[in-house]
């Protein structure tokens, strides 16, 4: 897979990208990385790429035309391209599954208080990690390359880690354990030791159930309305 990111902070993204298992895979040529930015592409003595908001209000906007440029630069028939805002769909696994079907994902990350509005249809999805607000794009853009990373064939070495994972069955995952089995006075659940594999299953998926019911009772099955309930 192709990537590229239209960033005016390159190595905001490429540093953590170069570590443990996403770097391994830029080094093995199952991800390529590359960057596009929107300075480069000024003409004027200060490379300016932000301006004020036109009505008024704090901080700085990025300008249309240096981010056109960039993506412009990058931009093939088969890109799907993407724009980083907290405005934009919440992130999640299954999207993840689709966005690692691409064959190359531009993200273009907004900075300061965003971008001029009028770039916002170059782009096939505007997306967010959480409701939260951070500086910028990139450190979002970090986290979508991340996941979409570790689900290219061939990255993760175990070809089934991806497949009984938290959220991919719409459940967190059971606790794990590893040696010694008795560690500061806390042993290991007595099940996982057990070698009995039907038991080990059971007791995972029970796990997974309360886990989820706890944490996350958005998420569990058993919690949600029946499809169709009438609304009082
Ligand atoms: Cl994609 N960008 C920014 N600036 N803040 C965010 C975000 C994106 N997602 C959550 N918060």
């Amino acid at each position: 897979m192709r990537v590229d990111a239209v960033t005016l902070f390159p190595g905001m993204i490429d540093a953590p990208l170069s570590e443990s298992i996403v770097g391994r895979a830029r080094q093995e040529g199952f991800l390529e990385l590359g960057f596009s930015n929107p300075r480069d592409f000024t003409e004027d003595r200060h490379r300016t790429v932000d301006d004020k908001p036109y009505g008024g209000g704090t901080g700085m906007l990025m300008m249309a035309e240096p981010v056109y440029r960039a993506l412009k630069a990058v931009r093939k028939k088969s890109s799907f391209v993407i724009i980083l805002t907290p405005k934009g769909r919440r992130f999640d696994q299954p999207l993840a599954l689709e966005l690692a079907k691409k064959k190359h994902l531009v993200f273009i990350c907004g900075h300061y208080e965003g971008i001029d509005e009028r770039v916002t249809p170059l782009a096939d999805l505007e997306l967010s990690i959480g409701d939260y607000v951070l500086t910028g794009g990139e450190p979002a853009a970090v986290a979508v390359i991340d996941a979409v990373t570790r689900l290219i064939p061939g990255v993760l070495k175990k070809s089934d880690a991806t497949v009984n994972e938290t959220f991919t069955e719409g459940l967190l995952e059971a606790p794990h354990y590893t040696r010694p089995a008795v560690w500061r006075g806390k042993a290991v659940p007595q099940e996982l030791v057990s070698g009995n594999h039907k038991l080990i299953a059971e007791w995972r998926r029970a796990q997974a159930e309360a886990l989820t019911g706890k944490s996350r009772p958005d998420l569990a099955p058993a919690k949600r309305k029946p499809r169709g309930a009438a609304k009082k």
